[in-house]
């Protein structure tokens, strides 16, 4: 995995007190933004954000403590980005679940920054050659921006001569103090398939709360979801543009067992909502053409 060196990154990249690039574990870079509106962290390896702390509160994305960050292995949390399929490969087993934008490294094209706002854009195509095994031309761009929240953008732009349909997802996980504390708002009245039994269609009557296994594929919804953390007294809001599709998922205990990069009690203290374009709501994107998914991730203090 070959990388340019940081202090490269940090003359071309950085800017002092506001974006500046380190080693992580297994030396994989993480460019780490700061502004008045908070901080978050970036990893080139797989285009992923890491964490984000809004100022003033505290952090709000998960980060499984058994998470991995080795090449070719998904990282447990933050905001992996599953591109061009979600979940497994729709007819080759022994491709990565997710696709493989998550686990091969990602160009950095740009960071700007202002009064105000940070923000990081890194770049991946066709021509990487860690993006081997998918047919089509293509480039993807990744902007992470800090402004009055976490703004998250994951463009796709068919550079090839034919059409092509992609599945994509944010597949953010939110950290929670106590899942049994945690209602999920904002899919009421939202049909979903469980990915747990099988079934689809199944009627969201009310708001989410999780006492099992939840692995939700909610269709033909652009609904802001509302995490609300009793235990914590906030809500985090994810609100999203360009996606039809919304995922919730936590593990519960079984699975969470069987997960080896993720601790046996850590579905207490986390629950993904993911952004994301999946199944019927796949994206097909004419040669020129591309479109971009975007989470906007932010918390304020609990609504009395
Ligand atoms: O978020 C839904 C899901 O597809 C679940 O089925 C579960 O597999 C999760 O993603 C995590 O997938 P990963 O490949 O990261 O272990």
């Amino acid at each position: 995995m070959h990388y340019p060196d940081l202090s490269t990154l940090n003359t071309r990249f950085g800017a002092r007190g506001r974006i500046a690039f380190r080693a992580g574990e297994n030396g994989l870079p993480i460019a780490a933004l700061a502004g008045v509106t908070g901080s978050c962290e970036v990893s080139l390896y797989g285009g992923h954000v890491l964490s984000y702390r809004p100022a003033g509160h505290l952090p709000v994305l998960f980060m499984s403590k058994s998470s991995r960050f080795e090449s070719g292995k998904p990282i447990r949390g933050g905001i992996p980005v599953c591109w061009p399929w979600f979940g497994p490969h729709p007819t080759d087993p022994t491709r990565p679940a997710h696709g493989f934008a998550r686990i091969v490294p990602w160009r950095l094209a740009a960071t700007e920054y202002t009064s105000r706002t940070t923000e990081i854009r890194l770049a991946l195509d066709d021509t990487d050659p860690t993006c081997g095994g998918w047919p089509y031309r293509f480039s993807l761009t990744l902007r992470v921006a800090l402004e009055n929240a976490l703004k998250v953008e994951l463009t796709t732009r068919n550079t090839d001569t034919r059409p092509f349909t992609f599945s994509e997802a944010l597949h953010s996980y939110f950290g929670v103090r106590q899942i049994m504390d945690v209602t999920v708002r904002g899919l009421e009245g939202t049909a979903f398939t469980d990915q747990v039994t099988g079934a689809a269609g199944c009627p969201q009557e009310t708001p989410l709360v999780i006492r099992q296994e939840v692995d939700r594929v909610y269709a033909d919804t652009e609904a802001e979801c509302v995490i609300d953390d009793a235990g914590l007294e906030r809500q985090i809001i994810v609100a999203k543009r360009g996606s039809r599709t919304t995922v919730v998922w936590n593990p519960w205990i079984d699975k969470a067992q069987r997960m080896p990069d993720f601790g046996d009690e850590e579905y207490t203290r986390m629950v993904c909502i993911e952004t994301a374009n999946v199944g019927a709501n796949a994206i097909t994107l004419a040669p020129g053409e591309s479109h971009t998914l975007a989470a906007t991730i932010s918390a304020d203090a609990k609504a009395e």
